[in-house]
């Protein structure tokens, strides 16, 4: 690799992507990996780190999983913990981990929102909290948000998910803020509309086999007539994880085909 692509290389660093057994975490940890980096990952069950292992393997991949609630902090330190003492430290964390819960907020329990904001926003605080000493010691680190467009926008029935991406958002720019004077750098990336099993139920084939509603609004609100796929995160996800991006902090890189910048196609 020439001198200036060098900068994008991760070679010799350790990535930490969470909730990263498949979807949007799996693809950033694949183009990580092609980039030079060790993956290490969680998720919650057993047998999704055993799946992801294997969805690694089979692209040539030595993953390390975990299995880890990014929402127990005592779990969260013991794993940073583990990885810190078994495949060392981590220069690179992204904290994918995200549900989501599709109620009208009138009819949304507070305990479904709490569950949003725990793993949507407590959680990227948890993880970044424990692998902050480390960079801060290292003078060197690279936290990855993913946010969303519901951290600029509302939509009907995204309430928790919306506040909790929102405040992902002001999270990103508070740890740049705070942690930038040890050259740690922290961005978000803010997907568009992206197939991935969590939108499933927005592109699900009606009964009488049109596109779900959903689906033709998402393709007639994207400039690029298309929703995107997790491979349409990896180039920018490489960027932020990269020596390149090392005067770029607190911004929220939306990836998403030109939606935040297009009113929306006339219905035909
Ligand atoms: P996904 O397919 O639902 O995958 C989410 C991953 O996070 C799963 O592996 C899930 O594991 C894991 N996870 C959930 N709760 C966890 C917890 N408490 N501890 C550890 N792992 C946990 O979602 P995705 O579409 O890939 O989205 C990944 C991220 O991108 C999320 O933050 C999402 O909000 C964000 N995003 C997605 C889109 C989109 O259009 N897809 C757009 C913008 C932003 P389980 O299977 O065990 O639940
Ligand atoms: C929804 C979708 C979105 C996407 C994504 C968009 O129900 O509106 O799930 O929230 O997941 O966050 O950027």
């Amino acid at each position: 690799m020439n001198g200036f692509l060098q900068n994008f290389s991760l070679e010799g660093k350790i990535a930490l992507v969470t909730g990263a057994s498949y979807g949007i975490g799996f693809a950033i940890a694949v183009a990580y990996a092609e980039a030079g980096a060790t993956i290490v990952f969680n998720d919650i069950r057993q047998e999704l780190v055993d799946k992801g292992l294997a969805a690694y393997e089979e692209k040539g991949i030595k993953a390390h999983g975990f299995v880890c609630d990014v929402t127990e902090e005592t779990k969260v330190q013991a794993m940073v913990a583990a990885i810190e003492k078994e495949i060392g430290e981590i220069d690179i964390l992204v904290n994918n981990a995200g549900i989501i819960k599709r109620i009208p907020m009138h009819e949304m329990k507070a305990d479904e929102f709490r569950q949003v904001i725990d793993v949507d926003l407590n959680a990227p605080f948890i993880v970044s909290k424990a692998v902050l000493p480390s960079m801060m010691k290292r003078r060197s680190g690279k936290i990855i948000n993913i946010c969303s467009m519901m951290s600029e926008f509302g939509r009907e029935t995204v309430s928790a998910y919306a506040a909790a991406k929102g405040g992902l958002k002001m999270l990103t720019k508070n740890i740049a803020s705070e942690y930038g004077e040890y050259n740690i750098q922290c961005n978000g990336i803010g997907p568009g509309y992206i197939a991935t099993p969590q939108t499933a139920p927005l592109r699900e084939i009606q009964a009488d086999g049109s596109r779900h509603p959903f689906d033709r609004f998402i393709i007639a609100k994207t400039p690029a007539a298309r929703w995107g796929s997790s491979e349409d995160l990896q180039g920018p996800a490489v960027f932020l994880a990269s020596e390149a991006s090392n005067f770029v902090n607190g911004q929220i890189l939306y990836v998403d085909g030109g939606i935040a910048a297009y009113i929306g196609k006339q219905p035909g």
